[in-house]
């Protein structure tokens, strides 16, 4: 029987430019730490070969130092790793797989296919066809080839490519690098590894995309995990099974609110975010001042308890209420404001209007607060 380890789209040297420039620097340094536990895992687990099916690298750009932290951080699993380039590190001429040859960052145990020919290994015996992108975006299935391919007789043959599998997946993202349905069939193939799709995924019995061992965005679903993918012999159905290696779990959560209950409950729910979650927050509806308080409040809690935390409270509408009003002394002109500037959420200025809203509920809270009346 032959362990094989199946990931893909590491994504090193991601930017996550939408977050805090503190945050943003600990969710790139987690995808190097994912990749020294893949390593380490695959050690316990007595993997004998190890995939990666493209998109090592986020840009061809990256300094380097990754690079050089990139192959270290592999250095837990001493048996071979096979990787081909995709979209984000194509096999350009001039490319980022040139650069780490150059630096001498690739150690011996790692062969990157830059080719689209037969990979012959002895330990573990087995035929590998990779497909790797020379460009970032081609219109002809690079995958083609692997049918006419011969390789010797007795040794499973396993397919490598990056693109987007013809119809199963999202509308619109069939274009670019495709790869026919049916390909591990049709090229004879024990067993197909796919990178691109940032989800786990069952293509076909012989053919999976791993998706992303750390999650990279707010829509992957069932990413931050590997496939340990188990082949009995040539011609046996393989087994897979999807690892967890994701430190992070990434929520995007949209919320409406009406009622003062749906405040409460979202405030419980922020609550419940802890170190392991990346949170994006939009709300929209309405709330009084009290409610608008109480949120401010948990999510400025939850920033020090989340990974992260990105909240979007500008479809937001406060709607202060008479006991607001009342707790505000907003009697007279000052009532006259605040009415104009509830109504001025509708018109152009309504960023402007929100904020003031807002402000004067800051100043509702601390009079609350001196006056002992804790909500
Ligand atoms: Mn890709």
């Amino acid at each position: 029987m032959i362990k094989l380890l199946h990931t893909a789209d590491w994504q090193i040297g991601k930017l996550f430019g939408q977050f805090e420039p503190d945050e943003a620097t600990l969710l790139a340094e987690a995808r190097f730490t994912t990749v020294a536990h893949l390593a380490k895992f695959a050690s316990a687990e007595g993997v004998d070969l190890i995939l990666v099916a493209g998109d090592v690298f986020d840009a061809q750009g990256v300094a380097d130092k990754t690079i050089h932290r990139l192959f270290n951080a592999m250095a837990g699993f001493a048996g071979p790793w096979v990787m081909i380039p995709g979209n984000h590190d194509a096999g350009l001429a001039e490319s980022v797989w040139t650069r780490a040859e150059r630096i001498g960052a690739i150690p011996a145990n790692v062969t990157v296919c830059l080719k689209a020919e037969p990979l012959i290994l002895a330990r573990p015996a087995v035929a590998l066809l990779p497909a790797p992108l020379t460009q970032r975006i081609t219109y002809t299935d690079l995958t083609e080839w692997f049918a006419g391919a011969d390789t010797p007789a007795g040794l499973p043959r396993i397919g490598l490519a990056h693109g987007s599998v013809q119809g199963i997946l999202a509308e619109g993202i069939d274009s670019s690098n495709p790869i026919a349905a049916g390909r591990a069939e049709q090229g004879r193939l024990d067993y197909l590894a796919l990178g691109d799709w940032h989800g786990t995924k069952q293509v076909d019995a012989r053919c999976w995309y791993a998706g992303t061992p750390e999650t990279d965005r707010f829509r992957a679903n069932e990413s931050g995990q590997a496939l340990l993918v188990e082949l009995d012999g040539p011609g046996a159905l393989p087994r897979v099974t999807p690892i967890t290696t994701g430190q992070f779990r990434w929520h995007d959560q949209s919320v409406a609110l009406h009622v003062s209950s749906d405040v409460d409950q979202l405030v419980e729910r922020i609550a419940a975010f802890g170190p392991a979650d990346v949170v994006q927050l939009s709300l929209s509806g309405h709330t009084d001042l009290a409610g608008h308080r109480c949120l401010a409040d948990a999510i400025g809690k939850a920033r020090g308890r989340a990974r992260s935390l990105l909240a979007d409270l500008s479809a937001l509408r406060l709607e202060p209420t008479d006991d607001d009003i009342a707790a505000l002394h907003a009697d007279g002109y000052l009532g006259d404001v605040i009415a104009e500037l509830q109504a001025g959420q509708d018109g152009p200025d309504a960023d402007v209007a929100r904020d003031a809203l807002a402000l004067l509920a800051g100043i509702l809270d601390e009079q609350r607060a001196s006056a002992g009346a804790a909500r």
